[in-house]
């Protein structure tokens, strides 16, 4: 055998030897993949209700879920978008029920309005997990548990950032003039995110909230909303927006108003969510800092059903990490590593 063949013939062998398939880069078998092969072939069958693909954030969110419950890692996975209406996924619950699936995940697009359909679930024996937002019910056992985003620690980030900033800046003595773009009202991201900021502001005497109003999440709402703002009020130093698709339309409006924004402009710009996007528009100048929220939850879901499946108890509420970024770092290796 000449040595090219016995090239080949290694390879075959190496890649046999670590389950590769041919092109996929050499990775450790996980927990999950170890434990489901267990299974006999037989698959897990997961049904998921999404809120929409109204932002970048939720993009990354439903490429993290679609890229963790494949096939391969012993997953069948019914993915229902509810284009961000809560009617929707109710009735995507109802489905998963009817369809017996072994686990149902919902990303609750309001925090009211779950009990009666959990509890058709918990009356089918079928374990409900809720990812990213959250949900107000009667009893708590309605769910298995929360994985998601201290989304209120995320407002007090964005609010403990501004107050050094603007102590730096001297500012610290001037009235502040404030906006919030807020999420979809009712949302766990919207209530935290807004409660978290309002914990530093009230201790602020100098900065002053003119108003709060919600964007829904999208660019083109928030910067609907942003115009109005900028007719009624003449001077606005600060716009919190509570995402990043919100902030991208908010300068829109501000620069259609012949203003300016960012670190060299007039009106300062906080964002929530920190995706690629946003991050390269605080390179171009437009934004100040951004406050990240994690959106890989997908393969956080499936450790936990994995552990449900070996019979472990799970936390009741697992935080993901979250960082902010402003335009002082280094952002083109934080850019390099984005998945979202
Ligand atoms: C937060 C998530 C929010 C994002 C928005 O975890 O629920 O919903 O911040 C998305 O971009 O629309
Ligand atoms: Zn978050």
């Amino acid at each position: 055998m000449n040595s090219k063949k016995i090239g080949w013939a290694l390879l075959a062998v190496v890649l046999l030897l670590t389950g590769c398939k041919g092109g996929e880069e050499l990775t450790e078998p996980s927990l999950y993949e170890e434990d489901v092969a267990t299974r006999e072939g037989e698959y897990i069958v997961v049904g998921f209700s999404q809120v929409g693909s109204e932002s970048d954030w939720r993009i990354g969110s439903t490429e993290s879920f679609r890229s963790t419950f494949t096939a391969e890692n012993g997953y069948y996975l019914i993915y229902e978008d509810a284009q961000q209406k809560q009617e929707n996924q109710l009735k995507a619950v109802r489905n998963f029920i009817l369809q017996e699936v072994d686990y149902i995940i919902v990303d609750p697009i309001v925090e009211t309005g779950w009990d009666a359909v959990f509890q058709e679930a918990k009356d089918a024996g079928i374990p409900v997990i809720l990812a990213d937002r959250s949900v107000e019910v009667e009893d708590e056992d309605l769910y298995i548990c929360w994985v998601g985003s201290s989304f209120e620690q995320e407002g007090i980030k964005a609010g403990e950032w501004l107050k050094e900033y603007l102590k730096k800046q001297g500012r610290d003595q001037e009235e502040i003039r404030i906006v919030t773009l807020q999420g979809t009202l009712g949302s766990t991201a919207q209530i935290g995110r807004t409660e978290g900021f309002w914990k530093v502001l009230s201790l602020q005497e100098n900065w002053v909230m003119l108003a709060q109003q919600s964007g829904d999440f999208t660019q083109a709402k928030g910067q609907e909303v942003m115009e109005e703002l900028l007719k009624s009020y003449e001077e606005i130093d600060v716009v919190v927006c509570e995402n990043d698709n919100m902030a991208y339309g908010a300068i829109e409006a501000i620069k259609k108003a012949g203003k300016t924004c960012g670190p060299e402009g007039e009106i300062i710009i906080l964002s929530f969510d920190a995706g690629r996007a946003a991050l390269e528009t605080m390179l171009d100048g437009d934004i100040n800092a951004v406050f990240e929220c994690n959106p890989q939850l997908g393969p956080l879901v499936s450790e936990i059903i994995m552990r449900l499946e070996r019979g472990e108890t799970v936390e009741k509420i697992q935080y993901v990490e979250e960082a902010y970024f402003d335009s002082t770092m280094d952002l083109e290796s934080v850019i390099q590593e984005r998945t979202y």
